[in-house]
């Protein structure tokens, strides 16, 4: 008759079998498909923002943190006083949990638009260390990752330019560009129910023009959200269910928000308007934004119009706005 301890140890010896057995079930041939699927279903990505002016690019920022399909390689500062930008980064990560995601920093330049969110970003950190600059950063996460990458252009396109002119081969092995920038079929409006103005000199474009006209001349696949459809608005019902949500991420953007509305901004308004967030939605679900091969060519004053010949572009001129809003809000209301 086995003693009690014998019988102890054939049980114990038999777990570490069973356990063996579900670890084997675990790392079946077929779930290590799926989680190759899912591994390859997660799009690199590099954010290139003039956060702190207008709003949109921290709801942007908002929907780009709360996607687990993108994997931030980086985010760059663009246009005006690109220090205080990476401040305000620094502080949006850290409160955020999201500090490993590193920033750089583009090349100063005088802006004319208010920074309306500075005070917000002057109560961040200083970055431990230096930043990266931004075309430095790019190029080099380019050549780690060649095809793999997705830049998301959210500002004037000077650190762009600057990485094409610097390096065209490299910045040719990115995977696209989806950017927001240009009017072409359409220009700003009030409101949905306002008839759009004919197409506008679109404030990214118009910001750097010359640099706008290189990416469109560089060849690379681009991906462009215009006026016509990016105008999309946070009334107050989602303001409010947003900025009531109390997360470090929510409570942030509320914070931002007021900061704007008590700025003396260009934009005039309470309600914002998401342009940068089309691109991001993109990105995560192209089903919300179909898109059109079309040439667009960048006129000497800043226009983007369509021109005869071979396709440089794919153009969203219609949001589905409402695939759009479960999106957004279902993520940030995480
Ligand atoms: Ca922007």
């Amino acid at each position: 008759m086995m003693s009690m301890i014998a019988a102890a140890k054939k049980v114990l010896g038999v777990i570490p079998g069973l356990l063996m057995m579900q670890a084997l079930l675990l790392v079946s041939p077929l779930s290590l498909l799926q989680t190759q699927a899912q591994a390859a279903e997660i799009e690199k990505v590099i954010v290139d923002t003039d956060i702190g002016d207008d709003i949109d690019d921290a709801f942007a920022l908002g929907l780009l943190l709360t996607s687990p399909e993108l994997d931030i390689i980086g985010i760059s500062t663009v246009w005006g006083d690109t220090g205080l930008r990476v401040q305000l980064l620094e502080r949006l990560l850290r409160e955020t949990g999201h500090s490993r995601i590193p920033v750089a920093q583009g090349s100063a330049g005088i802006s004319t638009t208010p920074f309306t969110q500075a005070r917000w970003a002057q109560r961040g950190r200083l970055p431990a260390q230096a930043p990266m600059e931004a075309v430095d950063f790019l190029l080099q996460q380019i050549r780690r990752n060649p095809g793999q990458i997705t830049l998301i252009a959210l500002g004037p396109l000077t650190n762009v330019a600057a990485a094409i002119k610097r390096d065209p081969e490299t910045f040719g092995k990115l995977k696209r560009v989806v950017m927001m920038g240009g009017s072409v079929r359409a220009g700003y409006r009030k409101s949905e129910y306002v008839a759009p103005r004919p197409p506008d000199k679109e404030y990214n474009i118009a910001a750097d023009i010359p640099a706008a006209q290189t990416l469109f001349a560089s060849g690379v696949p681009i991906v462009m959200m215009p006026l016509d459809s990016t105008q999309i608005r946070v009334d107050e019902v989602e303001r409010n269910a947003l900025f009531g949500h109390g997360t470090a991420l929510t409570d942030a953007l509320a914070l931002l928000y007021h900061q704007w509305i008590d700025s003396y901004q260009p934009w005039s308004s309470n309600t914002p308007s998401l342009f940068d967030v089309v691109p991001v939605a993109y990105v995560i679900d192209s089903r919300l934004c179909p898109t059109t091969p079309l040439r667009i060519v960048v006129s000497a004053d800043g226009y983007t119009t369509e021109a005869a010949g071979m396709a440089n572009a794919k153009v969203c001129f219609m949001v589905d706005k409402s695939r759009f809003f479960d999106l957004f809000m279902s993520r940030l209301l995480q």
